[in-house]
């Protein structure tokens, strides 16, 4: 294949890959440099004899101008920061490929989705919506979902969330809902959080974001990986077939573990004892080689089936429910490659939802067509010039030739005399591929425009609240209790009354029981639908089991972790049995103990109760052996650490005498999802199906009750 990417500056050598499925894209990779047995120079090639000592005038005498060594090696430094994205700025990213099952010929002509056998290479780019670059990952927030795919065509960035809609309906709204979520501007504050006033007061006067809010107070704000998250376009997008024939089409990601979520209380732990859950997961998976995949879905509209339903496709806060056009899987995303450096790759990918191939196109969704302009304009100010396409992150496969030349930071040196179209001089080259030459470049979809030049929101977009209840309709009971807890702890933190019960009017014409479970935690009095809400509009579709996490959870243990507690004297033979057994179930083990060191023969503390408290597992097991579970019963920290499981839902099990911890925390006997026994066999089976659902849901009335 040809490629524009340049070769390497010499004595640069390659970074090992960490996987072997990319190994084609890695050898054009020649940008990464890896310093193994190479000197240190400065940044001309000159090798540096003396990284330690300034050039001065005298042992005590004042450092000289004269010594470009420390200057350039300063000067760089001062300039190490750019601008962090205005949104979006926390993010992790790692490198995959994608592979499309069967030729999808007869949708869209789009070259990486025809043939099974090829691996199209991916970076993708998750990340927090409000926080800075330095925030926690756990808050409450959307997550973006954005996926570079190098095709052989040119890039085509599909650049979504993990929520299928959005706050608004036009991009020219975007700014105020950005301001007003944000840390407020007088004392920057709530960092990583929409439990503030501006917030609030911006969505309690503006009811389109009605259904984004809704989503955004569920379980899916806090995923408890992102490995676990679904991703969506969002936008009806097109796609268009070698014929001509254009259709709608929404994309979906669907994670193959399965999805889960966090609880709140554990999510605002996590984010202060480790602010980088998510990042590290993520990253930890990858090495690990449990790469992280989604399935690609989408739902396919024909062109005459646009005005069908009761809802309008251009509207993105509106979702086509999957009762009315199912999901059809076409490809596999995989995550197989953990980036060498961070700056480099994950902060200087610029995704742009106008880096589109042939095959797909974009339709008239007002808030997608202001997102065509706004990715471009903040790439240059953020990565300093219109030249970002030539950062190696950011360079397609396709080779690229055109006549935009120069700017800040150019790279490429274009060989030839025209920089113009047409031109004479160069043989004409390089040449537009229709109508005569090559073929096969961008060709916008003809679609039939007509109408005046007015300032207007369609009335096919007035209808803000059916597909809310829709939502709220299709929560299960513990998905319900979660998204009154959310609303209830985010108003609580408003400090104007005004905007609280502005807010409870809009729940209320969501679902009249919703708002008044929220009213009575805020100690005001509960709303009536307003009167002419449901002349707005209704769903068709009452309820809608895919938009639960919960009804469609899948019983896995797959890369789940779990905690063994053991103190010194624990049974070393139970904890090599139960690190098995998990491990052949793809679970995760991590010998848990008071100290670091060796709590049995053989078996080391991977880390201490306090260094990796129980948020940070999905079950616990507490080890067997009468000196262990001693020790363990009589630490606070151990007490603490089962107790917060069971608070959380989590598996617990005990073995032999580990039981006498579980004891002297006052678990509560007998509960679902703890199990205790010496037959370590009969333990971990029960076990393993207890954590298969993720949560022991049942048991969430009595964990209330535990302190937190
Ligand atoms: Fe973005 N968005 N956005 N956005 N967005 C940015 O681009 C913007 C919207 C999304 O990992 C910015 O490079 C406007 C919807 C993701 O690097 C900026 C509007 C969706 C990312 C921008 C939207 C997204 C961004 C900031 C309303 C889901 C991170 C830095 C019209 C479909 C990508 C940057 C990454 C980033 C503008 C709305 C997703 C300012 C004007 C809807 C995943 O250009």
């Amino acid at each position: 294949m040809a490629t524009n990417k340049q070769p390497p500056p010499s004595g640069v050598a390659r970074t090992p890959s960490q996987s072997n499925t990319n190994k084609k894209v890695e050898a054009l990779e020649t940008f990464r440099t890896d310093a193994t047995n190479q000197a240190l120079t400065t940044n001309q090639g000159v090798k540096v004899a003396d990284n330690q000592n300034t050039l001065r005038a005298g042992e005590r005498g004042p450092s000289l101008l004269e010594d470009f060594i420390m200057r350039e090696k300063i000067t760089h430094f001062d300039h190490e920061r750019i601008p962090e994205r205005i949104v979006h700025a926390r993010g992790s990213a790692a490198h995959g490929v994608f592979k499309v099952y069967e030729s999808q010929a007869e949708l869209t002509k789009a070259a990486f989705l025809q043939d099974p056998l090829k691996e199209t290479p991916v970076y993708v780019r998750f990340s927090t919506v409000q926080g800075s670059r330095g925030s926690a990952d756990t808050v409450r927030d959307v997550r973006g979902f954005a996926v570079k795919f190098y095709t052989e065509e040119g890039n085509f960035d599909l650049v979504g969330n993990n929520m299928p809609v959005f706050f608004i309906q036009d991009a020219i709204k975007f700014p105020d809902f950005v301001h007003a979520v944000k840390p407020e501007p007088h004392n920057e504050m709530p960092q990583g959080a929409s439990a503030h006033d501006t917030f609030w007061d911006f969505v309690s006067l503006v009811p389109e974001s009605a259904h984004m809010v809704l989503w955004t107070m569920s379980d899916r704000a806090i995923p408890r990986s992102l490995r676990t998250m679904e991703g969506f376009g969002i936008h009806t997008f097109r796609f268009i077939n070698a014929q001509g024939k254009g259709r709608f089409v929404k994309f979906h990601w669907r994670p193959t573990i399965g999805s889960a979520s966090l609880l709140w209380d554990e999510a605002q732990k996590l984010a202060g004892k480790d602010s980088d859950f998510h990042r590290r997961d993520l990253w930890e998976a990858i090495d690990n080689g449990d790469y992280p995949e989604w399935e690609l879905g989408v739902q396919i509209v024909e062109e005459e089936d646009e005005h069908k339903f009761d809802f309008d496709l251009l509207d993105p806060t509106k979702i086509i429910p999957e009762e009315l056009v199912p999901l059809k899987m076409i490809g596999k995303l995989t995550l197989n490659r953990n980036p060498d450096n961070f700056f480099a790759e994950t902060e200087q990918v610029a995704f742009c939802p106008g880096h589109i191939v042939p095959g797909i196109d974009f339709t008239n969704d007002p808030l997608l067509q202001g997102r065509l302009f706004s990715y471009t304009d903040t790439q240059i100010s953020r990565l300093g010039g219109p030249n970002f396409h030539e950062i190696p992150i950011n360079r397609p496969l396709a080779p690229l030739h055109n006549g935009q030349r120069d700017a800040m930071h150019r790279q490429t040196i274009d060989k030839g005399q025209a920089s113009y179209e047409p031109n004479s001089i160069d043989g004409g080259w390089p040449k537009e591929t229709a109508p005569a030459a090559a073929g096969g470049g961008f060709e916008t979809y003809t679609e039939r425009v007509e109408g005046s030049k007015i300032r207007v929101r369609s009335p096919s977009f007035r209808d803000h609240y059916s597909q809310a209840t829709l939502f709220w309709n299709s929560m299960t009971d513990p998905e319900k209790d979660h998204i009154v807890g959310a609303y209830s702890f985010e108003l609580s933190k408003v400090e104007r009354k005004p905007i609280r019960e502005r807010q409870l009017g809009i729940l209320a014409n969501i679902d009249e029981t919703l708002a008044a479970r929220v009213a009575a935690n805020l100690g005001l009095p509960a709303p009536k639908k307003s009167a002419d809400a449901d002349e707005l509009g209704k769903s068709s579709v009452k309820e809608s089991p895919a938009l639960s996490i919960i009804a469609k959870a899948k019983p896995s243990v797959k890369t789940r972790k779990v905690a063994i507690l053991a103190a010194r004297g624990a049974d070393a033979a139970s904890i090599k049995a139960v690190q098995d057994a998990l491990k052949a179930e793809g679970a995760h083990a991590k010998v848990i103990s008071p100290t670091l060191g060796s709590p049995a023969p053989g078996i080391e503390a991977d880390a201490t109760i306090l260094g990796m408290p129980s948020i940070m597992f999905d079950g616990v097991i507490v080890a067997g052996g009468k000196e262990s579970a001693k020790t363990l019963s009589e630490s606070g920290d151990a007490r603490h650490f089962v107790l917060e499981a069971f608070k959380h839902l989590k598996a617990i099990g005990a073995l032999g005498d580990g039981e006498d911890l579980l004891a002297a925390a006052h678990l509560p006997n007998g509960e679902e999802g703890v199990v205790v026994g010496s037959d370590v066999k009969q333990v971990l089976k029960r076990f393993i199906e207890a954590m298969s659902m993720h949560r022991v849901w049942s048991r969430a009335q009595k964990a209330e009750s535990v302190p937190a």
